[in-house]
């Protein structure tokens, strides 16, 4: 008897067969089939995204061990939990890269205290800076603020001024600002100071060489600012010494992270240090001019006239 069922009997013989065996039932659909990435962001991607809306990139220059990751790591533990005075979280296109920076201080939250807050910096691709994206608001205006930051390893620096290589520093060129980040504690210790102090004016010279003597503005941000003060007498020096190559700067006190939250609170400073690196000197533009015609004036004809 017949069913009228038709089967396909499989010959195992057949090459064509086998081969398919094991193979993916579905075709792999085409298109992106991820969530785009938000680790650090390539000096590509910044470009991009400049090429839509105003970005502040900031460059961030220091010996390793100064404190770099250490304020970003800081500032966004700030921003997120809503702690940094006169602004306000509004996006970030590197998220993962935050918190894989601030899970040290994550862990000390817990009442774990880590031995280091931050760990040294090292980068994928040792010869591009990855850039960290935070978008604020800002609350006296509600003006939004792009900051592209990049966490670079402290031998970046340190080869700058020893070697002078400069080709990694491109996209400073694009910089609004340049954060020199300083430990505060070696400022303070009578040995080291004077090494420290050198060492600044040589960096300012090697700007100064990159930029052909137009520097951005830089700011000298001095961590460790809850192991104590720093004294004026160290800041004159400081600014004494970029004065020899013909720069200036604005010295600013901060504490990413604190040892003595009962004097100094952890992000220390970081609400001055993002007023004083977007104060853009830009004039404020007129978004949409008024182009109501003046009476008694004839453009249209006037315009033709000259044609
Ligand atoms: N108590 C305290 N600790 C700080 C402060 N600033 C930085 N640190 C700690 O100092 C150590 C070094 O800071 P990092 O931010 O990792 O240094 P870095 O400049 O990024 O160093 P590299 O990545 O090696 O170039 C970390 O353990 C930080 O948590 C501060 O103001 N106060
Ligand atoms: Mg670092």
């Amino acid at each position: 008897m017949t069913t009228g069922v038709s089967v396909d009997v499989v010959d195992p013989s057949d090459p064509t067969t086998l081969s398919a065996i094991g193979s993916p039932v579905l075709e792999r659909p085409t298109g992106t089939s991820s969530f785009p990435s938000s680790r650090t962001l390539g000096p590509d991607a910044i470009s991009k995204m400049m090429a839509s809306r105003y970005v502040t990139v900031i460059g961030i220059l220091g010996d390793p061990e100064s404190g770099k990751t250490a304020c970003l790591a800081s500032l966004y533990l700030m921003i997120s939990n809503a702690e940094l005075a006169g602004w306000k979280f509004a996006d970030s296109k590197s998220l993962m890269a935050f918190e894989d920076i601030a899970r040290g201080s994550r862990e000390w939250n817990a009442g774990n205290p880590p031995e280091q807050m931050t760990v040294h910096t090292e980068l994928s691709d040792e010869r591009r800076p990855g850039f960290l994206h935070l978008r604020l608001v800002r609350d006296s205006d509600g003006r939004r603020v792009d900051l592209a930051l990049p966490d670079l390893p402290g031998e970046w620096t340190t080869e700058l001024v020893s070697t002078s290589r400069t080709d990694r520093f491109e996209f400073l060129r694009a910089a609004e600002v340049i954060w020199v980040v300083l430990d505060g504690r070696a400022l303070e210790n009578k040995e080291r100071r004077q090494g420290v102090i050198s060492r600044v004016g040589q960096l300012a010279g090697r700007l100064g060489t990159l930029f052909s003597g137009e520097i951005p503005k830089l700011m000298l941000v001095i961590t460790h600012r809850d192991s104590g003060e720093l004294s004026a007498a160290v800041t004159t020096r400081l600014t004494a010494e970029l004065a020899k190559r013909d720069v200036a700067a604005t010295v600013l006190a901060v504490a990413p992270f604190s040892d003595n939250d009962e004097q100094v609170k952890a992000g220390f400073g970081l609400d001055e240090l993002i007023a004083a690196s977007t104060t853009s000197d830009l004039p404020a533009m007129e978004f949409w001019p008024s182009s109501d015609p003046v009476e008694g004036s004839r453009s249209y004809i006037g315009y033709r006239r000259d044609r």
